[in-house]
Parts: C-alpha cells; structure tokens; sequence
C-alpha cells in the first residue's frame, strides 16, 4: 500500500490529523494497535480549550460538540471549607468546553468512516523504516500477515507507550521527566454533578475534583497512594473519602452511586525533544505526558495537530517545506509552557508526602494570593482556556 501519511496511533490526535488532512485531500492511512470499542472505552480528558473546539469545527466534527458540550466560564478552587471561583470570563472574556474525549474520539471515528477514511484496527508488531531517508516505510502485522505501507510522512499519535518515539535514536532524543508521588483515582457515575463548574479541592487529606460529562454523569477524581489499586477502594470509601476533601457545602449535596468505571491514572511530567526525525512527526502523548491537573493533555495534542496540519497542507499545496522545518520547535514553545503550567497547579493543590511545615505555610500563601489577586487569576485564567497557538 501507500499513501501520503501514515500515522501510528488511532486515538484523538491520530484521528484528528487523519481527517483534517482528508479535508484538504490529503491521503492517510491510521494503525490503530486496538480494536474501536477499546480506543472508546477508555476514560480520559473532559476539558477542552478554545483552540481544541476551532481544530474540531475546522474539521468539520463541531456539530455535537457546539449542541452538547457544555461551556464554563470559570472553575471554583477550594482549600478545606474555603472556595472561591477564577471567572475566566470575568477575568479575560474566554471560557472552555466540557466535552469528553471519549465522545470527541467517537466524533472522530464517526467522520472517517463517513468519508471512507482507512484505519487498520488491531495491528501488532508496527515498525517504521527510513524515517530519515525520502523513503519512508511501516511494517506491521494484522492476523499475523505481513503489511507494508509506502508513505512520504509518519506521524507518531501512538501514545506514550507507543512505537514512535522509540524509533528516534538515543542519540538524537533528549528526555525530560518528573514523576509525581501519587496518582489519581477517578470514578464516572450516573449522578448529577455536585456543582455547575468543576471543583479543584486542595485538602490536608489531599486533593480531590469534581467534574462531569453531562447533567447526568460525573467525573470525581481523588489523589491516592501509587501503591493503590482501584479494587482497594470500594465505592463507598470512595465517597466518603471524596466528602473530606471537598467544601462541606458540596459534600453536603453530593448524589452518590454505583461507579460504573473505576481506574488509577499515575501523574508525570515528561517532554521528549525534538518532536520530530527526518520524516517522522511526533505528536500529543507520544512526545509529551502532563499531570491532568491542568487540563492540558489533550490540548496540547491538539496545538502539534494544528503545527503538523498546516506544515504537511503548506508543503503538499505549496511546495514549502518551511512549517514542516519548525514544526518541533514551535510545537515546544507551546508544550513546555502546558508543562509549567500543570506543574503549577499540582504543586498547588496536591499533599505531596515529604512536604515541611514551612512547605504546607508556602502552599497555602500561594492559595491565598491566587484567591485575593487579580494578575494572579488572569494569568490561570489565561493559561487554563488555553495559550496562542
Ligand atoms: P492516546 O494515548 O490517546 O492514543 C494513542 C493511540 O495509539 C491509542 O489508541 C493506542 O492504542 C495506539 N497505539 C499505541 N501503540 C501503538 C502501536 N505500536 N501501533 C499502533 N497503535 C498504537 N488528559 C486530560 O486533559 N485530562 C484527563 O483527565 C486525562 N486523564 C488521563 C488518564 C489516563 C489513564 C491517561 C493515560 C491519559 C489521560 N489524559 C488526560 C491525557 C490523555 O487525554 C491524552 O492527552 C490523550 O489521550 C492524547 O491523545 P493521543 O496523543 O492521541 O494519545
Ligand atoms: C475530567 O473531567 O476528566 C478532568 C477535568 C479537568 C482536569 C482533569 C480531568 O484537570
């Protein structure tokens, strides 16, 4: 076979390049190591920036979206039983959207098929071949039978345990990385949410969130011990744990029920350069990982979509190779302010086991100033409904 690009990895990012490409007729062909019930199964990202909701729309996959996502104008943030709100709205005129990553991944697969777009499903044994020579090749395995796709282009949406980023030579890649002494244990249950907004509660006991996907199911996260598994907590616990931490207005209120998924996702910070090799792209989770505190994995798989959208439409329209030539680059510039600014509101929020007292006094004064300053809640605001592309 052969195609124009071939891209590793059939999750948002993988997707989303896939069909913006198509609709400039540009030809992909998406490997998906999975089958699509299990790509969709899997619980993930809920906010989604202003730039995230343009690369949808520009897609031509905005209709569900724009009629069921809900926007937010702001977020509470609260420490034990004190709360108050940034208004991002208020602060700078912008808000965000809640709307799932399961639901804009099924978006996704629901345009491709449409428009007859090729995704080879559970494929093993994914290898890319001269990816820095003109001639570009993967090789891969469905059924056990041999595969070959020709292609001008690779793009790495393979994730963090994908093949992509392994393929770069050591010597050529330089990794950065934090891992964070916890994780986050989240449920989904078919309650009504506590709030209207989400909650990010910081707590001596730790931090815990409230969020949601729609007026009927809710998304709780609490922070727990990465020597937890999520059969150590049984719903109930979990409930009562969630209550400790969030103000007790809120707690009083919550509508608890049976969770009907229940997993442990551990925290990192981690950023491999350069995001691309000859002709090779890495993009979303296959070059970068942040802690979800901020919102930003998916959006920031989002903003190198829309670098390597524009290069490969510039090059196949105009000849011009020059969006392709800074694509890591600007990518970057962008990731590593995703990463401060999720390194941030971790640090703010989350009990971390070898914090001092005059730790705890420093974490709270940065609390307070975020809650009593107004530069300080514009520069959330400005950071958390997402920076310039
Ligand atoms: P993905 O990992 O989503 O997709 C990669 C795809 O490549 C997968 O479908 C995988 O099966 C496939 N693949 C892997 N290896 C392959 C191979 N060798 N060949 C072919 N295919 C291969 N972000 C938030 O903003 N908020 C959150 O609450 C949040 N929670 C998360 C919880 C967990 C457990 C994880 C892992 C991530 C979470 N994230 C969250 C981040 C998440 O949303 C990612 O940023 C987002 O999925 C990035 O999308 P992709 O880059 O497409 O990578
Ligand atoms: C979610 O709804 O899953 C969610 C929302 C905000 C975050 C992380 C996760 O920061």
């Amino acid at each position: 076979m052969k195609t124009q690009v071939c891209i590793i990895g059939g999750g948002p990012s993988g997707l989303l390049l896939s069909q913006l490409l198509h609709r400039k007729g540009i030809d992909s062909i998406v490997l998906e190591r999975k089958t699509k019930d299990y790509v969709l199964g899997r619980i993930r990202a809920g906010i989604l920036e202003k730039g995230m909701l343009h690369l949808m729309r520009e897609a031509g996959v905005g209709e569900r979206m724009d009629r069921e996502g809900f926007v937010h104008e702001g977020t509470v943030i609260s420490y034990g039983d004190e709360q108050f709100t940034v208004n991002f709205k208020d602060t700078i005129g912008e808000t965000v959207m809640v709307y799932g990553q399961t639901e804009v991944t099924r978006d996704l697969y629901a345009a491709r098929e449409a428009a007859g777009g090729q995704i080879v499903f559970n494929v093993d044994q994914v290898v890319i071949h001269g990816a820095d020579s003109d001639a570009p090749f993967v090789t891969y395995d469905v059924d056990g039978d041999p595969q070959r796709i020709d292609c001008d282009y690779v793009a790495g949406c393979d994730g963090f345990h994908g093949v992509s980023r392994q393929t770069i030579p050591l010597d050529v890649r330089k990794e950065y990385e934090k891992v964070y002494p916890f994780g986050w244990l989240g449920i989904l249950s078919e309650t009504p949410p506590v709030h209207e907004e989400l909650i990010y509660a910081s707590s001596e006991r730790g931090f815990a969130l409230c969020s949601m996907r729609n007026d009927n199911l809710s998304r709780y996260y609490i922070q727990c011990s990465l020597s937890d598994s999520p059969d150590d907590w049984t719903d109930e616990a979990f409930w009562e744990e969630l209550k400790r931490r969030i103000p007790s207005d809120a707690a009083d209120r919550l509508v608890t029920g049976p969770s009907i998924e229940k997993s442990i996702a551990p925290l990192r910070s981690f950023v491999t350069e350069p995001m691309r090799w000859g002709r090779l792209f890495l993009c979303g989770d296959a070059a970068h990982i942040v802690p979800p505190t901020g919102a930003k994995g998916l959006n920031t798989a989002a903003s190198d979509i829309h670098y390597l959208y524009h290069g490969l439409t510039q090059f196949y329209h105009e000849g011009d190779s020059a969006g392709l030539d800074g694509y890591s680059e600007k990518a970057l510039a962008r990731i590593w302010k995703a990463e401060r600014f999720s390194w941030w509101m971790t640090s703010l929020l989350h009990r971390f086991p070898d914090q001092s007292e005059f730790d705890l006094k420093m974490q709270r004064a940065e609390i307070e100033f975020l809650r009593t300053n107004k530069a300080a809640q514009q520069a959330m605001a400005e950071n958390y409904v997402g920076l310039p592309y």
